[in-house]
């Protein structure tokens, strides 16, 4: 029998799925969240004892330090294993002969643990190539690395709203229902439908914890902080476009004790942060556990501050990057006036002149925004000043 741990999102479904139209009867699967995988692999050797007849594979998870002593026995004894990821935190596991981590394809796309495992299953003819499952893997992959984002690809994205609306078995079964039947995946008309308002119920979503969002320092970094249970990478992304000066966005899961760190810049290492408070992840998204260190920083300390306001919306005077002047106010109540001055950006505090100036036109606003909480403000203000 083959034994399937895998993650419990659509990335470690599509693991699931791939391996059931794979082995069909032969394979046993079970999701996992992050923190409960060890649990549950600490289980199976327990309940494996002598034995070594399961083929035990995990795929878009890490395992901690007992686990990987526990497998490396077990291959000793004859059993077989297979650890399929594609998180850089898990890239040690490649010094094990059953690991097998690949963050990138040679033509620099990202993988994904589902494509990864897809291809090791072809590789070894354990399955037959489908064109119809290779579409959705592909959707998967885009979905899993946002790369969906920069090719506009909607349908990966509604592939996961899907996943989304439906418990994990009833997914499943439409998607190796239609990998099977079909020679294109597509969505159906009913589905149509319902991601049609389920996309309407994000982006309300989305616009009010635009509203929650609290900014804060937090180690080098200046953070935006929100609590949210769900759609975290989408609130991630449009939180990030919103709001740029900030370095990264963190959304807390108070229920699940869990934390999503999303950016959209290239300078910070969300894995990197995500890893100080024992988890891990990509250099865009990650995510951990909420332990005692991540409540005191995240939800304590932050829990009285004033949520940041947004720039004004819909102005039609004082608009961003005019290089005559865009005003600004902070929480101080100081009034930052930016315009192009000597081929550089200036900016006046309470209409005396800064002498800090700066090349780039959002340079400026990120400094204002980090010291003084500061927004856009509307064009009746805007006009008043420049009276
Ligand atoms: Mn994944």
């Amino acid at each position: 029998m083959y034994k399937l741990y895998s993650h419990n999102d659509l990335d470690g479904v599509g693991c699931g799925v791939v391996a059931k139209l794979a082995f069909g009867d032969e394979v046993n699967v079970t999701y996992n969240s992050v923190g409960g995988l060890d649990y549950q692999i600490e289980k199976f050797f327990e309940d494996a004892g002598q034995k070594n007849d399961d083929f035990l594979i995990i795929t878009d998870l890490s395992i901690n330090e007992e686990n990987t002593e526990r497998i490396e026995n077990y291959m000793k004894n004859g059993g077989s294993a297979q650890l399929i990821d594609h998180h850089k935190s898990a890239l040690h596991f490649n010094g094990y002969e059953w690991g097998k981590v690949q963050v990138n394809y040679s033509d620099g796309r990202q993988t994904s643990a589902t494509s990864l495992l897809y291809e090791h299953l072809v590789e070894n003819q354990l399955m037959i190539p489908s064109p119809t499952l290779e579409q959705f893997i592909e959707l998967v992959r885009q979905y899993d690395t946002w790369e969906w984002d920069k090719l506009n690809n909607i349908k990966a994205k509604q592939l996961n709203d899907l996943f989304f609306m439906f418990s994990i078995d009833e997914f499943e079964g439409k998607i190796i229902q239609r990998v099977q039947q079909d020679t294109d995946f597509d969505f159906d008309e009913f589905e149509q439908k319902l991601l049609q308002m389920e996309d309407n119920k994000i982006e309300r979503y989305i616009k009010r914890k635009k509203r929650e969002l609290i900014q804060a320092n937090i180690g080098d970094y200046c953070a935006g902080v929100v609590h949210a249970e769900s759609y975290h990478s989408e609130l991630g992304n449009e939180l990030g476009k919103e709001y740029p000066h900030l370095d990264y966005i963190v959304i807390l899961n108070m229920g699940g004790r869990k934390m999503s760190f999303r950016t959209i810049h290239d300078h910070v290492d969300v894995s990197e942060i995500a890893g100080q408070f024992g988890g891990g992840g990509h250099a865009k998204a990650s995510g951990c556990s909420m332990g005692k260190e991540a409540f005191q920083l995240f939800v304590v300390d932050l829990f009285q501050s004033e949520q940041l306001r947004m720039d004004a919306p819909k102005n039609k005077l004082n608009v961003k990057e005019n290089p005559n002047g865009v005003l600004y106010e902070g929480r101080s109540g100081d009034k930052y006036f930016i315009f192009v001055h000597a081929g550089d950006w200036s900016i006046d505090i309470n209409r005396k002149k800064n002498s800090q100036t700066f090349s780039d036109y959002q340079d400026a606003v990120n400094h204002i925004k980090r010291s003084d909480y500061a927004w856009l403000v509307k064009d009746d203000i805007f006009e008043e000043y420049s009276k």
